[in-house]
């Protein structure tokens, strides 16, 4: 009796230890985090009377007549960016020129003083009930810095500024993103001022506060972006690429000499990389207009989907998200041009990453977590993000072998961790199995939420290995996948 006691004690722990997931670590991400990390691809949209002045940023002095867009079509503009696979819009609400696309209570300098629609319009509406019709998320960027108005630089326009926030964050039903830019202060309309305001970006818009008590409290669910986040950083640089070395996580460093880091005023250096253990989980957003500038210029081009599909490489592939400035003309529209340029891009993406070649294939790992069926090796085969191969403790570079039966082509490698243990691995590599030896064709650092790695030309095999060369514990990795680019 007493023996079969014990033995049924040791069966339970032995269970309990095979049930147990490994140890986070590092810095996690929060629920809304990985929801954006879900989102990948996303657009934001730049639209104001500094479109009909043909510049990229508005002095602020622009008359409310002239924006003016007879043909404005926010399924249009949706419909294009569905085609490219965006999965979410952020709205330019407000930018630097200071002109409300909503008829604000804030401002007189709003939509309400144009013609567009009579006067009756509301832009923020029209592109956020598009979006969501069409299955899109839906996100705004309300400029701080404003050429517009008059108490800019004065507590006043602190308010106001909140206020604005605040208006956004109530009308336009659950936000992905708060989008926060570093631009800030200089020369301006001002009210009819013309002057230069300086401001000091470390102290002026407290960002602790408005964002604790408003963004946090009023949507909860949106990731705030900013140079050092708290969600999303920016990655330093508005080409669309993340370093080749990229950590989810951060800690943001103040510009020199400076003692607080704020937007503008943190160090851009560490943003493309972010920082190994940083001490906050904030993943890079990469921005980049789909065409040179922000806002439509008709002599410009949109950037060529080949070169789309390389910053989607270099952005979501390197576990980063990637942003597209879109840009509609003075009709309301996207040009046709950046339609085809987008739905080209689209549909490589889609079309390549349709199906994981090894998806089929058999896999036999070095080490199960605890013998457990729950963390096997064939997880990171079953497209399912939140299935995924764990290993032993002592497990920290194990390796698995895929043999499919039957030889295949590819030129795309994509690995993805289970982030909601945080980003553990530090190297990698994968090999094709040529008849009497392994082959080595391709080698890696950083994973985190996707690694994507396009090999300079294909390579056919039917039997593969994944190693890993590094990491500070065991592993937990969600996907493994092997794809052909489709052009
Ligand atoms: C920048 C701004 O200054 C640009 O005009 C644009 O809005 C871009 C997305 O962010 O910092």
């Amino acid at each position: 009796m007493i023996k079969s006691i014990a033995a049924l004690l040791l069966l339970t722990a032995i269970n309990t230890f095979a049930q147990t997931p490994p140890k986070p670590y590092g810095a996690l991400p929060a629920p809304r985090q990985i929801a954006w990390h879900e989102t990948e691809v996303y657009g934001i949209m730049h639209f104001t009377p500094t479109t009909f002045e043909n510049k990229e940023w508005g002095f602020g002095d622009a008359d409310p007549k002239s924006f003016n867009p007879k043909d404005f079509n926010a399924e249009q503009i949706v419909l294009a960016a569905k085609a490219g696979g965006l999965r979410g819009i952020v709205f330019v609400a407000k930018h630097h020129d200071g002109f409300a696309l909503w008829p604000t209570k804030t401002t007189e300098y709003n939509i309400s003083k144009s013609p567009f629609r009579d006067g009756k319009g509301d832009m923020v509406k029209e592109i956020a009930d598009a979006a969501r019709k069409h299955g899109l998320k839906f996100g705004v960027y309300c400029s701080p810095w404003d050429r517009n108005n008059a108490k800019y630089g004065t507590a006043e326009y602190l308010a106001i500024y909140r206020e604005q926030l605040k208006e956004l964050y109530t009308n336009y039903g659950p936000l992905f993103m708060s989008w926060h830019d570093g631009a800030n202060g200089g020369d301006g309309y001002y009210g009819g001022a013309k002057e230069k305001r300086s401001i000091d970006n470390t102290t002026y818009y407290q960002w602790d506060s408005t964002w604790t008590n408003l963004t946090r409290k009023l949507q909860p669910s949106a990731n705030i972006f900013s140079d050092v986040g708290w969600d999303v950083r920016w990655v330093g640089n508005e080409d669309g690429e993340a370093a080749e070395t990229s950590w989810a996580t951060l800690t943001p460093v103040p510009s020199k000499g400076q003692n607080v880091a704020v937007p503008g005023q943190a160090n851009a250096d560490e943003n493309p990389g972010g920082t190994r253990n940083g001490k906050f989980w904030i993943p890079a957003e990469c921005d980049v207009p789909l065409r040179k500038g922000w806002f439509y210029h008709p002599d410009q081009k949109p950037k060529t989907p080949e070169k789309l599909f390389e910053l989607y490489l270099k952005s979501v592939g390197r576990g980063a998200g990637l942003d597209l400035g879109l840009a509609p003309d003075t009709r309301g529209q996207l040009h046709e041009d950046d339609v085809t340029a987008l739905k080209t891009f689209g549909d490589r993406v889609k079309n390549t990453f349709a199906t994981n070649l090894i998806a089929r294939a058999s896999s036999k790992a070095v080490n199960v977590r605890g013998y457990n069926s729950v963390y096997s090796a064939k997880n990171i085969l079953d497209g399912k993000p939140e299935s995924y191969w764990a290993t032993d403790e002592d497990f920290k570079t194990p390796e698995v072998t895929i043999d499919l039966g039957n030889p295949v082509t590819f030129d795309i490698i994509c690995l993805q961790e289970y982030i909601k243990l945080g980003q553990r691995i530090e190297g990698f590599a994968v090999d094709v199995w040529e008849g009497n030896d392994w082959k080595e064709v391709a080698t890696g650092t950083s994973v985190g939420a996707k690694r994507l790695i396009k090999l300079s030309a294909p390579v056919t095999g039917q039997k593969f290995r994944l190693r890993i060369t590094k990491s500070p514990v065991s592993v937990a990795i969600s996907e493994f996948g092997l794809y052909k680019d489709s052009m």
